[in-house]
């Protein structure tokens, strides 16, 4: 078999990873090549990510990954959050820096088009929760003159810069609310709705599409030359359920980072009225299942308080805050933790009051640290035993076990509390689920003649080789 070396690049809203999978004696080893931050900023222009950014961390890792690996590097595949999108000029080049989901400019957009096609209409098509985050929300809100213009998600523009041909991975495709849940193909009637020309959307490919090979700077590096570019699942959650290495079927999974995607597996979508009703989504997942879940506000509520403290001359890790939250008594009342308003970045202390405040609910001390955090993390896990049983019940399944993977999964004291407001066996996966997804869809893509779909059964094999895989730390 072909010795050389795998590289995954995962895109998060608060930091991207480069990862390098080698074998050494024939046996993986994964090492974390290089890990940068990210967040949107606040411009004239609106909330937006930092293009530049990115592309200088990415090459940054790639580059070192290079010189880590002699043996070259066989693929590349790049996953990332869903949703955000860049427009393209004539030069194949992106326009401008991408919007980040959380800008207000959907609040109208959102409205303006449930106008034209309801948004029990758009359920009936999709299949997904109706989330003003949506692709469609965001395109409807750009110009017309933008709307002209070519557009492709942010993992698959990445790959595109990189060398591959420009498409639409179908996991990610699914979280625009364009995908027309029964043909698996661009919703004309919703395009013609939001008045999209078809003509701007990208070709539709399935996970563990390989896409071309490296081009540009970096396939002058001998380690690159012949480096095949793959579509692993974009969707970053679509990756990181890709990496949870299960069997059976009495399982249900938090994907936890900025969001918790709380939900399971399922062979066929669950688009009945009371799981529409409910406002649960049917994503696409590699191997041609569905990730049938809620997107649950996450650590982002415990990020963006942080900052606050940290604007305010308090320095809290998570780790110490996780430290001071659980010698804190239970708080007697909880809160919403999908308030639309605590979705928004800034004041996330005042915004929690706000919403104490409407209840008419005691207030907490902005400044306590400890004591909003641990407001937070049980209300997080009561908010999560509650969706799971609505999981249970639009399924039909009975879960025993429920796989906790992705950052927020290192949080051992919101494991317990989780455990024990669900009643279930929890199973702590990998920190960097996401990535182990992106290597298992690589590895099925590798081994698969083109043109053939992968399987689930060969990515759960691959997930499972990967999760004892040792972790190195890059050497310099
Ligand atoms: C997680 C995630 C989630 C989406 C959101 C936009 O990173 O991709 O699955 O709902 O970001």
């Amino acid at each position: 078999t072909d010795p050389r070396a795998l590289i995954a690049i995962d895109l998060g809203a608060e930091s991207c990873r480069v990862s390098l999978l080698r074998w050494i004696d024939s046996k993986p080893t994964l090492t974390l090549v290089h890990r940068f931050p990210n967040s949107p900023r606040e411009t004239p222009q609106g909330l937006r990510w930092d293009l530049a950014h990115i592309k200088k961390g990415l090459h940054q890792g790639l580059t070192e990954a290079a010189a880590l690996a002699p043996e070259g590097i066989r693929s590349i595949a790049v996953d990332g959050w869903a949703v955000d999108y860049v427009r393209l000029n004539e030069s194949s080049v992106a326009t401008a820096d991408p919007y980040c989901y959380r800008d207000e400019r959907t609040l109208a957009s959102e409205a303006a088009l449930h106008k034209i096609i309801s948004a029990d209409r758009m359920r009936e098509i999709t299949g997904i929760g109706i989330l003003r985050i949506n692709t469609l929300y965001q395109q409807s809100a750009d110009t017309p003159d933008n709307q002209q213009r070519p557009w492709l998600n942010l993992p698959e523009y990445i790959l595109h810069t990189l060398g591959a041909r420009p498409v639409a991975e179908y996991t990610n495709a699914t979280h625009t609310q364009m995908i027309d849940l029964a043909t698996r193909t661009w919703s004309s009637e919703i395009l013609t709705a939001a008045s999209l020309p078809i003509t701007t959307f990208p070709e539709l490919v399935p996970p563990g599409t390989q896409l071309g090979r490296l081009t540009g700077p970096l396939a002058a590096l001998p380690a690159y030359k012949d480096t095949i570019l793959i579509a692993p699942a974009t969707h970053d959650t679509a990756s990181a359920i890709a990496g949870i290495p299960a069997h059976g079927d009495d399982w249900a999974y938090i994907s936890s980072g900025t969001w918790s995607l709380v939900g399971t597996l399922l062979e066929t979508p669950s688009n009945h009225p009371e799981a529409a009703a409910d406002n649960f989504t049917n994503l696409g997942a590699a191997g041609g299942l569905t990730c049938f879940h809620k997107n649950v506000n996450g650590m982002w509520l415990i990020r963006q308080s942080i900052d606050f403290w940290c604007e305010n001359g308090q320095t809290w890790t998570v780790q110490d805050l996780v430290a001071a939250a659980e010698k804190l008594p239970a708080p007697t009342d909880l809160l919403d933790v999908d308030d639309p308003d605590l979705l928004l970045p800034g004041h996330m202390p005042q915004r929690i009051n706000k919403q104490l405040t409407t209840r008419s609910l005691p207030k907490i001390d902005e400044n306590d640290a400890p004591a909003i955090a641990n407001l937070i993390f049980h209300s997080l896990a009561a908010r999560y035993a509650q969706v799971l049983i609505h999981i249970a019940l639009h399924s039909g399944k009975t879960f025993r076990r429920l796989f906790l993977v992705g950052g927020g999964s290192q949080n051992l004291f919101l494991n317990r509390l989780t455990e024990a407001a669900t009643g279930l066996q929890v199973h702590r996966g990998s920190q960097e689920s996401s990535t182990l997804g992106n290597f298992a869809i690589q590895l099925a893509s590798l081994e698969t003649p083109e043109g053939t779909p992968i399987t689930p059964a060969q990515i759960s094999h691959w997930a499972q080789v990967l999760e004892h895989a040792p972790h190195t730390a890059p050497k310099n």
